[in-house]
């Protein structure tokens, strides 16, 4: 795969004087590939972007200006942001609602957590976004060194989301089947996504490239990214409750805690809760040319998925490539 360097593209990108000439010319100028839920992906800064939302990204990275408060989720797609949304959302906001009357039953995650490329960026270059209320909640799929230079250096903090390639790979061949159903696109088997996938080539990958940079940053910053995993939220989401309120510097007290606040909440976002709402049963969230139903974001939520869909030889293969790029720095992922 054909990587260009990150330090040209940036260097344009932070111009002043650049125009939408000068970035349609840059997307022109970027390897691209054909893809079937979103027509193209390019590859930008060393990820694969749908070549779509590109102009988001770039308006993200020049204009977004953080605030200290911030909180930004990330995530490589399928591993847990719309149940981390749904928690990060319920923390932040505990003294504003309760679970009686929290927007999460009427709203789907994703829409009271918007993501930079899909929502915040989609139609304008330069929304305002000063009115939001503070701790302000944002959510990207792109990788770490891509961020706006302001989100690495304020004190805002970064929560990123990991989960088992192996079940991500599945739950992605899903979500992007049921996209095209909805949407009249041709399907394609489990086989072409995972070789895809294997390839780095998926939406927003080469997978191990965003999971390690922030796995990186979050060894040598714990203060500023906090590194999560899909698998321990399952074993004891009650304990990375606390873990993600202390680090957005919002810890439960003694009365909340004795009062059942942890509960309430893990019991309010689980999957089981937020699945059965109308909104999720229901709701339709479009996104750059294309419809998603919200059910879709709901679907086993379990670990393991992967050994009712993958072949040995798949597992063989995406093993060796979490053995190579991962397990040498110290990041190892639970299979059941
Ligand atoms: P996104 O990248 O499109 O936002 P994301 O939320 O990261 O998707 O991942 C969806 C996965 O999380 C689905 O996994 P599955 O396909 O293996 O089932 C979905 O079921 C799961 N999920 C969504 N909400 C929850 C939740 N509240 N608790 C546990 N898992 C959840």
């Amino acid at each position: 795969m054909a990587h260009q360097q990150f330090s040209s593209q940036s260097a344009i990108v932070g111009s002043e004087e650049h125009d939408q000439e000068a970035i349609d010319e840059l997307i022109a100028s970027l390897p691209q590939r054909k893809g079937v839920v979103h027509p193209f992906h390019s590859l930008y800064q060393n990820f694969w972007c749908p070549t779509q939302v590109l102009p988001n990204v770039i308006a993200f990275q020049r204009h977004f200006q953080a605030k200290h408060k911030d909180i930004v989720l990330a995530s490589q797609p399928k591993s847990g942001t719309t149940w981390l949304k749904a928690l990060v959302f319920s923390i932040v906001n505990r003294s504003r609602f309760g679970i009686s009357n929290t927007p999460l039953l009427t709203s789907n995650p994703h829409v009271l957590v918007p993501g930079f490329e899909f929502q915040v960026y989609k139609s304008n270059p330069r929304p305002n976004l000063d009115s939001l209320a503070e701790p302000r909640l944002f959510q990207t799929h792109i990788h770490y060194p891509s961020l706006p230079e302001c989100i690495k250096q304020s004190d805002c903090r970064i929560i990123y989301i990991c989960r088992n390639p192996l079940d991500a790979v599945v739950s992605s061949w899903h979500f992007n089947l049921e996209i095209a159903q909805l949407n009249d696109q041709p399907k394609w088997s489990l086989e072409e996504h995972f070789e895809i996938y294997c390839q780095g080539k998926i939406a927003f990958g080469p997978f191990w490239d965003q999971i390690m940079g922030y796995w990186k940053e979050s060894l040598e910053r714990p203060h500023k990214v906090l590194f999560l995993k899909y698998e321990d939220l399952k074993e004891d989401v009650e304990e990375q409750l606390k873990k993600v309120a202390e680090f957005v510097g919002l810890p439960f007290t003694e009365e909340e805690e004795e009062g059942g606040m942890i509960e309430e909440i893990a019991k309010m976002c689980s999957l089981k809760t937020l699945k059965d709402l109308k909104v999720n049963k229901s709701g339709i969230l479009s996104a750059k040319n294309r419809k998603i139903e919200n059910r879709s974001f709901f679907r086993k939520g379990e670990v393991g998925d992967w050994v009712n869909h993958l072949t040995p030889s798949m597992v063989d293969r995406l093993n060796s490539i979490m053995q190579e790029k991962m397990s040498p720095f110290g990041l190892e992922f639970k299979t059941r």
